[in-house]
């Protein structure tokens, strides 16, 4: 039996495993560098659900699969919803979405995560092509904007030495506080930034030139736009300098650079204007199709690869606000939408209405609370898989590693449901070989998907004339009032998401005067949420901020869509707070 796997989480790294006498060990070549990171250290010491469960009791295995056939039986296939978050990113979790849909449920579209800043790429380059981490390790200059690598995409720290780091954030993170430029943002101004940098490259004229007139041709244009800025008022607003834009300027002229953008920047209802405003001036400086060059987000980890799942037909309500109570029986895998879902209080309210909630997954949580029938899903060790990065090229391969009688992998539920509602699906041997045929031996022994592009763009952009598409208007920002604080929700240390360590406390900046360990409640236009105060000075006086999975942060988000690609808006509300004690 092989000892290698992957692991499974939604995250950037996509870290190759040993499993080693019941230990995890980061595969040693490529990306790992050898260390894996706190979630997968202590992966197995989680406690997971063991047992099925229907309204409370204890039921087999066998007993879950055959109440979930009698649910599924007895409603219209209209009214189920299944309803598939990111829990275990690796493929073969799409397999019920197949079955799902032959059978005629509905499934989900829209996005909790990167879709407004996809659609904004997409726009302006008319496709999502990413600067794979092989590429960043080649650059100069690393402009980190809206990312916070230590937390999330650790990987990415050993590649980042003797290289100069630009961080541009609202928060003062680990590796804001290491690098050369740092611009502490106000929040949702990035686009103000963006702009300006652009318009000051251009008076300069340190633009790329020819790149421009041959990729980019309405530049003078976007200068034009670019113009419409006040100055003076809007780096006063912004709260940076002249000098910090010259210094940016003067750092990323004439060197190789990646600028490397996480999802903070974007979730707000415009958040596709400021990503395609940030490529903008990627675009201004050349950086696309040269070697150490680009602009890395999250990138579509299913680049190149065909679906073996059948999923056209599908009807779909959005994964932001879908309408639960239009459903008699929902289906929830790998999510925990009653605590990650902007709007908790419409959540729950709209999911209570539905007569059959099925909760496929592996830790107790809001969501399995509230279910009806609870089926333990198997763990990334106990089941064969196949898995992509959205941050680099690498396939890894996910070798089962041991067995149990605990819970059901996607594949043997998926096919439960083929045999009992006449559905044709493939052996799960097939669908993992149709995965690794996507998959190439590099010369360095590495194995990659096949058929993607090292270097994105080089020879244009796939928009339909090879050139980028400019933003030809753009909307100001909300600003916060008197007593308003802007709500930054960014990933925790301790958790992935909602699983693991959930830390539930409310960051605020010492000078607004509470004390560390003080109750306080946040009031925002959607709803209220009680948090213990820690006091973090890393913060800007007009933020605050509370971590995805710290219960409650979602009862004040709203549950609206970006304005371009579905996504939820986590930061586009503002928020009040009130002392309790
Ligand atoms: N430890 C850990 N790792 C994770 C996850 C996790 O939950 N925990 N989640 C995974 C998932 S699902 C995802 S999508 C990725 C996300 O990975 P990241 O994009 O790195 O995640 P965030 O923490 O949401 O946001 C990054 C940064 O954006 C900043 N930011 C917030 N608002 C703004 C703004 O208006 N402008 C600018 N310039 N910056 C802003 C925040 O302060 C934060 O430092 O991480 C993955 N990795
Ligand atoms: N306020 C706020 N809210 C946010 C965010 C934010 O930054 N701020 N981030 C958003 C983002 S970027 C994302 S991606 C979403 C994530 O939101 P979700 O997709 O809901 O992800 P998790 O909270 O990680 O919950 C995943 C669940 O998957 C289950 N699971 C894990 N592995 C498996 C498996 O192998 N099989 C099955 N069947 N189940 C499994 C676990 O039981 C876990 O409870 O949250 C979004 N919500
Ligand atoms: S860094 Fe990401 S991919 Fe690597 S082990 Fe940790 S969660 Fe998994
Ligand atoms: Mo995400």
């Amino acid at each position: 039996m092989s000892k290698i796997t992957a692991c499974p989480l939604d995250c950037y790294d996509a870290c190759g495993i040993v499993y080693d006498e019941g230990k995890l060990k980061a595969f040693k070549d490529g990306h790992t560098n050898g260390f894996l990171c706190p979630h997968l250290n202590h992966y197995e010491s989680h406690a997971r659900i063991e047992k099925p469960r229907y309204k409370g009791q204890e039921i087999s295995i066998d007993e879950a699969l055959e109440k979930l056939a009698d649910i599924f039986s007895s409603t219209l296939k209209s009214e189920i919803l299944h309803y598939r978050g990111s829990g275990n990113f690796a493929l073969m979790q799409g397999v019920t979405d197949h079955v799902m849909a032959q059978i005629g449920t509905y499934l989900t579209n829209g996005s909790l995560c990167d879709g407004a800043g996809e659609a904004g790429i997409i726009e302006g380059r008319g496709s999502n092509k990413n600067m794979p981490l092989r590429e960043i390790a080649k650059s100069e200059v690393v402009v980190f904007w809206g990312r916070n690598p230590h937390v999330t995409s650790s990987h990415i720290l050993p590649l980042l030495k003797d290289k100069t780091i630009i961080v541009i954030d609202p928060v003062k993170t680990k590796i804001a506080q290491q690098a050369d430029l740092f611009i502490q943002i106000k929040p949702h101004t990035d686009i103000f930034l963006a702009m300006l940098l652009y318009r000051f490259l251009h008076i300069e004229d340190a633009g790329d030139d020819e790149f421009l007139k041959e990729f980019a041709s309405e530049y003078e244009d976007y200068y034009e736009l670019t113009q419409t800025i006040r100055i003076k008022a809007i780096l006063e607003d912004i709260g940076m300098t002249l000098g910090q834009i010259g210094d940016f300027l003067h750092h990323v002229i004439g060197k190789k650079t990646a600028i490397v953008c996480g999802v903070g920047i974007q979730k707000y209802r415009d958040g596709a204007d400021v990503m395609r405003a940030i490529d903008a001036l990627a675009v201004g400086f050349g950086l696309f199709g040269k070697e150490g060059c680009g602009v890395a987000y999250l990138g579509n980890s299913q680049e190149a690869i065909t679906s073996p799942f059948e999923t056209k037909k599908a009807k779909r309500v959005s994964k932001v606000n879908a309408p639960f109570d239009e459903f008699k029986t929902v289906f929830i895998q790998g999510s925990n939408p009653l605590s990650q879902m902007p709007e908790s209080s419409r959540v729950r309210q709209s999911i209570e209405k539905t007569e059959n909630v099925i909760y496929f997954g592996l830790y107790e949580n809001e969501t399995s609370e509230i279910a009806d029938l609870v089926i333990p899903a198997k763990t990334f060790l106990e089941k064969d898989d196949v898995r992509t990065s959205y941050s680099h090229n690498g396939m890894m391969i996910m070798h089962k590693q041991k067995e149990n009688d605990i819970g059901i992998s996607e594949y043997d539920l998926a096919a439960f449901l083929a045999e009992k509602f006449n559905v044709s699906m493939k052996s799960e041997m097939e669908y993992l070989e149709h995965f690794k045929n996507h998959g190439i031996v590099k010369i360095d022994g590495s194995f990659e998907v096949e058929n993607r592009e090292t270097i994105p763009y080089q020879d244009g952009f796939d928009t339909d004339d090879g050139e980028f598409v400019f933003l030809e208007e753009f909307e100001v920002p909300q600003k916060v009032d008197e007593g308003e604080f802007y709500l930054i929700t960014t990933k925790s240390p301790t958790s992935l998401n909602s699983q693991f360590h959930r830390d539930s406390h409310l960051y605020l900046n010492s000078k607004l005067g509470f004390t560390e360990g003080s109750r306080v409640k946040l009031l925002s236009n959607t709803g209220e949420a009680e948090f213990v105060v820690k006091i973090n000075n890393n913060l800007r006086e007009d933020c605050v901020l509370v971590h995805s999975g710290a219960k409650g942060v979602n009862m004040l988000t709203s549950s609206q869509h970006s304005y371009e690609g579905k996504n939820a808006i986590f930061q586009e509300n503002f928020v009040r707070i009130v002392k309790i004690d």
